[in-house]
């Protein structure tokens, strides 16, 4: 399996020579296969395998992508979550498993030296590349927002990409735009496809995405010079193909009728369903839920406590305010993974594919929850959408932000 590369002049070693250069441990190689093994559970076919053992095999035959990835307007929050990993050798095996020849962020060259540098790469590796494009391109005013070298960033996408065998969106902000496009997005910030329609351009949004998803359709890619499949957002499907409500750890909560009602209360603290709080799980299409950041158990929002505010769906991320509660309209099955609070082991009760715990005269369907708003009493933390009367004396809550304001 020496991949796509294999025709071009041997300037590029596989990944098992580089290790043996390099002095890369066998050990840590492992470790990052294990963990391309949980990012890519199913559906990439070097990751197919029954151990960590068989995918290090494969992959070491492989020869290094030659990787130019691009800045535009961006955090720089997606190359942080590939190289903040957290054991320090897996972030430096990273970068020798991958062969990257251009990253602004990484490299010492700046101006005319960082230049030069870039258009060296394109021309050894012409066609033969992958381009990663990290952050939104802005083109109001003929793309005067943002320059490189003299040029407006859409024009060095257009040179650059339009020369790379395949084109990696990274982040919300390559997919269609992320947070410089929230309203009332002064620079037109546009994502790679929105200018680049014709090109196959793989999305891999988040805000920043699981780094291991890249690597994953990097390798895949020099491996066998094939994607993986994409759903109707460009997004690979092994990646993106189930919902955080579904396999989020606090979903029995949800089906128990469990909601945080402040940050700070009980509920919270107790590790409660984030839905009242605007959680966007049931519309946000993303492995966070399974698969971690930084190889830490627990690190993602909800892990952590915090609603997921949708990041990988372009209709919801910077679009629907942070803490508006999102409706409910696919049917909520349960989780096959937690067990059920409330209920005996292996069973769930009808009502909880709404909110069950809640009256059963609140529920508006069976098997649906309607669009509700927070309550507007300090402290209520009776069941969602029940009607309880402020108290007297009580305190008005704030209200969320109406939509669009
Ligand atoms: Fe965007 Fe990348 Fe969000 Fe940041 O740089 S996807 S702002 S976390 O990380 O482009
Ligand atoms: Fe998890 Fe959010 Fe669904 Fe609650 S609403 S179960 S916190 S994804
Ligand atoms: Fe983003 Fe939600 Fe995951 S905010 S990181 S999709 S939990």
């Amino acid at each position: 399996m020496l991949g796509v590369l294999n025709n071009s002049a041997r300037i590029l070693e596989t990944i098992d020579e580089r290790f043996l250069r390099c002095g890369v441990s066998r050990r840590a190689f492992l470790q990052f296969c294990s963990s391309l093994m949980v990012a890519a559970p199913f559906g990439l076919p070097i990751t197919d395998k029954k151990t960590p053992e068989e995918v290090a095999q494969g992959l070491g035959k492989v020869i290094r992508p030659p990787v130019i990835w691009l800045h535009f307007q961006d955090c720089t929050g997606c190359t942080e979550t590939l190289l903040r990993t957290s054991h320090p050798d897996l972030g430096d095996l990273i970068l020798n498993v991958i062969s990257l020849e251009y990253h602004e962020t990484l490299m010492a060259g700046s101006g005319r030296q960082a230049e030069a540098a870039l258009q060296e790469a394109v021309a050894k590796y012409s066609g033969k590349y992958v381009c990663v494009v990290e952050g939104s391109i802005p083109k109001r005013d003929n793309g005067v927002y943002m320059k490189l070298a003299g040029r407006p960033a859409y024009q060095v996408l257009d040179d650059i990409a339009g020369k790379a065998a395949a084109i990696i969106a990274i982040g919300s902000c390559a997919s269609w735009g992320g947070i410089p496009s929230a309203d009332p997005d002064p620079t037109g910030a546009l994502g790679v496809a929105d200018l680049m329609p014709d090109k196959t351009i793989i999305n891999l949004p988040g805000c920043p995405p699981n780094p291991y998803t890249l690597l994953g359709v990097v390798l895949q890619y020099a491996s066998s010079g094939t994607l993986p499949e994409l759903d109707h957002e460009r997004r690979p499907k092994f990646a993106y193909d189930r919902d955080i409500h579904e396999q989020c750890p606090r979903r029995a909560h949800f089906d128990a009728g469990r909601f945080v009602k402040q940050f700070g209360d009980e509920g919270h603290r107790e590790g409660w369903c984030l839905y009242e709080m605007g959680c966007k799980g049931p519309d946000t299409h993303a492995g966070c839920s399974t698969r971690h950041f930084n190889e830490i158990p627990d690190v993602w929002p909800i892990g952590i406590g915090a609603p997921c505010i949708g990041c990988t769906e372009k209709s919801i991320a910077f679009r629907v305010p942070m803490f508006q509660v999102v409706q409910i309209h696919t049917p909520a099955t349960p989780p096959d993974t937690y067990a059920p609070i409330s209920a005996p082991q292996g069973t769930i009760s009808p009502l909880a594919t709404g909110v069950a715990g809640l009256a059963a005269g609140a529920l508006l369907g069976a098997g649906y929850m309607a669009s509700r708003k927070f309550s507007t009493v300090l402290g209520d933390e009776s069941a969602p959408g029940s009607s309880s009367p402020p108290t007297e004396g009580s305190a008005q809550r704030p209200q969320p932000p109406e939509q669009g304001k």
